[in-house]
């Protein structure tokens, strides 16, 4: 107890750590990309998120910082509804946490792994006490806030009963959409692939990484892990990469050379703006 001038005191309680199940979360949510949506709204909906989409809850300690990752390029319309949904979930759940769009500089082919890898980079950059890692497509939203975005014991799938795929993981090796893991265990698989250029398989190669290294993947209940993608068509310079097959059954090689310890990158530009942080960067092109 503090003495404060007068006769008058201020209290100092220590904050409680925050609940492993926080008690506002109101479970399943009603989603649709039908209303418009414009970034005014969702800034003037969220006030307490700070400059750069950061937010921690003010009456608890949270046990985790996360940063959440998002591969972005040409996808400001689902952006708008992700940070819509979003922010007011991950209040609810009590995450301390901050929002990094890491987009990909330029018109080349994507690589969504590779950008995630930066990503992971540029975040402890921004703010070394990150110590949970979370990945998300632009385009999913969860359909119930019981579907804690923090980090597990083990990896995490968060995206497991998708709309898309009639609310069933499409197989049971599945690890695409949104997914999350410690500094610890995103070290222990040396990040993520560098080498997928184009759409697919790059998910099934961090898969292989995580069971290759002694790990398994942890999944919430398929009642509760449900998500709506924004339907899109299929982006420019994003083509299915024909090399794919043949690159996941090389995994356990490839791993060890190709991943977070030799990534190669040109950041570009870093700007905050109210509801997130931008991360421009230039990876290069497939060689
Ligand atoms: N992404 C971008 N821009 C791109 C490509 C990908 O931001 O040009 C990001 C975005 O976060 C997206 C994620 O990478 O959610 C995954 O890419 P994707 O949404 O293209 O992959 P998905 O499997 O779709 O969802 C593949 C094309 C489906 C075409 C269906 C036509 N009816
Ligand atoms: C697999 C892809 C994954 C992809 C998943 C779902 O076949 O990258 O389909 O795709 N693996 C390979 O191509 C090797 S989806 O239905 O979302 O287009 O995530």
């Amino acid at each position: 107890v503090k003495p404060v001038g007068g006769n008058s005191t201020i209290t100092e309680k220590p904050l409680p750590p925050c609940p492993e199940m926080p008690p506002g979360l109101v479970g399943r949510l009603l989603i649709e990309f039908s209303s418009p949506m414009s970034m005014e709204r969702v800034q003037r909906e969220n006030p307490d998120v700070q400059e750069g989409g950061k937010y921690s809850p003010l009456d608890c300690v949270p046990r985790q910082k996360v940063a959440i990752l998002i591969p972005f390029r040409h996808r400001e319309h689902h952006l708008k509804y992700w940070l819509h949904y979003l922010h007011p979930i991950l209040r609810r759940q009590k995450v301390s946490y901050g929002i990094y769009i890491i987009n990909q500089f330029g018109e080349d082919t994507f690589n969504r792994a590779k950008l995630l890898n930066v990503g992971f980079l540029e975040a402890l950059r921004d703010n070394e006490s990150y110590d949970c890692f979370i990945f998300s497509d632009v385009d999913l939203v969860p359909m119930d806030d019981r579907n804690l975005y923090r980090c597990y014991d083990q990896p995490r799938h968060f995206a497991v009963a998708m709309d898309k795929f009639g609310f069933r993981l499409p197989y049971s090796g599945y690890f695409g959409g949104v997914s999350g893991l410690s500094k610890t265990q995103f070290l222990k698989i040396n990040g993520f692939p560098n080498e997928y250029w184009g759409w697919g398989g790059e998910d099934d190669d961090i898969f292989n990484r995580i069971s290759l290294n002694g790990m398994k993947v942890s999944r919430p209940d398929a009642r509760i892990g449900r998500y709506r993608m924004i339907k899109h068509e299929r982006d420019r310079h994003n083509e299915p990469n024909p090399q794919r097959f043949t690159k996941i059954q090389n995994t356990k090689v490839t791993m060890k050379r190709d991943g977070i310890g030799s990534l190669q990158y040109r950041l570009v530009e870093m700007f905050r703006r109210p509801m997130y942080t931008n991360v421009t960067v230039d990876i290069g092109r497939p060689p």
